[in-house]
């Protein structure tokens, strides 16, 4: 990418919405625009951000078996009428009316709608486990979207669907992806702490947030130093959840092995057996052809949050840091020659050589001077 075609303004100040460091951060580097409450526009440099996060979730969804589908933004109420979560889900769903008077809404998640193309592809034993996932558009009408794309009402999520013959097999599930989640945020460069968790409108007995730790985080927390020393992702479910971390007031903050912090929910997953599967009627043939309601998980990871909890788990003195696996630029040239001398030379032919190895630098081809390219480098990745 050459800094004469990316689109930018250099906004010297925090424009005043902006409340926290990753929003003002992100807003000034122009990584994302701000289009109407709580939904925003991703510029080209957030969106390279984006896509190598998005990468990063799909390679680790990928490697435990989840197929990668995609499942529309807007959905029939029908399924939502039959779980009887249209009337539960109150003023956060968007609710639409088409030309036809019916009833559509803009996805907030999609528990509903898999659980019914699910009954159209498998009805046998067979056929379990199967786990499926999409990295989709998500509306939810938050009575306070704030902190730029951190709280959206518009926002990318990916989120995984499974399906299991057994309540102990989905258990088995479960913990396949509490492990690859804590994986995934590593490879992101985050320090993951796992939280167990409310459920909430999803529903079922047994959740887990994914926090980050950043001193804006809006959840206080505490927990086992050793969840920060000791290697994850090389460690069972039972070792990890044997840890002490909670989101709650009910423990001994005294302790000596405790930490207080705060943290930012970038991933929450969730069991909830037969919830969907009972109302909408799913259900496989098991060995002796007997009729089984299949049990669920849902997973989900805040992709579109994801640019702003790493901004703010990771800055230092106002600038960016990016963690290699999702900066927007491995490499910046910054030619301080003029046009036709040697440095202006080698700087073309160090990008292109880059180009052709497939990495793609910024090249400052502008005429600023030497202090602003510094400066604008920096500020940009
Ligand atoms: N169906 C389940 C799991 S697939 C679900 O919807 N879970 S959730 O409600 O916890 O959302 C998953 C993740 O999306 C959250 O952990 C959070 O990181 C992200 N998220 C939720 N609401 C917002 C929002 N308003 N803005 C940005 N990200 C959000």
């Amino acid at each position: 990418m050459k800094l004469s075609n990316l689109l930018f303004n250099s906004l010297k100040e925090s424009p005043k919405e902006a409340k926290i460091i990753s929003h003002q951060l992100m807003l000034r580097s122009s990584m994302i625009r701000q289009h109407t409450s709580g939904i925003y526009t991703w510029l080209p440099l957030g969106f390279k951000v984006l896509k190598n996060i998005e990468n990063i979730i799909r390679n680790n969804q990928d490697e435990i078996g989840c197929n990668e589908m995609l499942m529309s933004t807007i959905q029939s109420s029908e399924l939502w009428k039959k779980s009887g979560r249209y009337a539960d889900y109150g003023k956060e769903m968007l609710r639409i009316t088409d030309r036809h008077d019916s009833d559509l809404l803009y996805g907030p998640t999609n528990e509903e709608v898999i659980t019914d193309l699910f009954s159209d592809y498998v009805n046998s034993y067979k056929g379990l486990p199967k786990y499926l996932y999409h990295i989709q558009w998500k509306f939810r009408d938050e009575i306070r979207p704030r902190f730029g794309v951190m709280r959206g009402r518009e926002f990318l999520m990916k989120d995984a669907y499974s399906f299991d013959l057994t309540e102990e097999d989905a258990f088995e599930t479960y913990k396949k992806f509490f492990r690859s989640y804590l994986k995934t945020f590593l490879d992101l460069g985050l320090q993951p702490i796992p939280v167990k968790a409310a459920t909430g409108a999803i529903g079922g007995d047994l959740s887990h947030e994914f926090q980050i730790l950043a001193n804006t985080g809006e959840s206080e927390l505490a927990y086992d130093s050793q969840l920060v020393d000791s290697n994850l992702s090389e460690k069972s479910y039972e070792e990890i959840t044997a840890m002490y971390s909670a989101s709650d007031e009910m423990i001994d903050k005294s302790k000596s092995d405790v930490i207080i912090g705060r943290g930012i929910e970038v991933g929450h997953i969730f069991n909830f057996g037969t919830k969907y599967t009972k109302p909408l009627e799913c259900f496989v043939l098991n060995q002796d052809g007997k009729r089984i309601t299949p049990h669920m998980g849902s997973y989900g990871i805040g992709v579109s949050r994801l640019p702003a909890a790493i901004i703010e788990a990771k800055y230092n003195n106002e600038y960016m840091k990016w963690p290699k696996s999702v900066t927007p630029f491995q490499v910046a040239i910054i030619n301080l020659g003029k046009n036709g001398d040697e440095a202006d030379q080698k700087s073309k032919d160090i990008y292109e050589v880059l180009i052709n190895n497939h990495i793609d630098p910024l090249l400052d081809d502008t005429s600023e001077s030497p202090s602003s390219k510094f400066k604008i480098s920096l500020k940009l990745f």
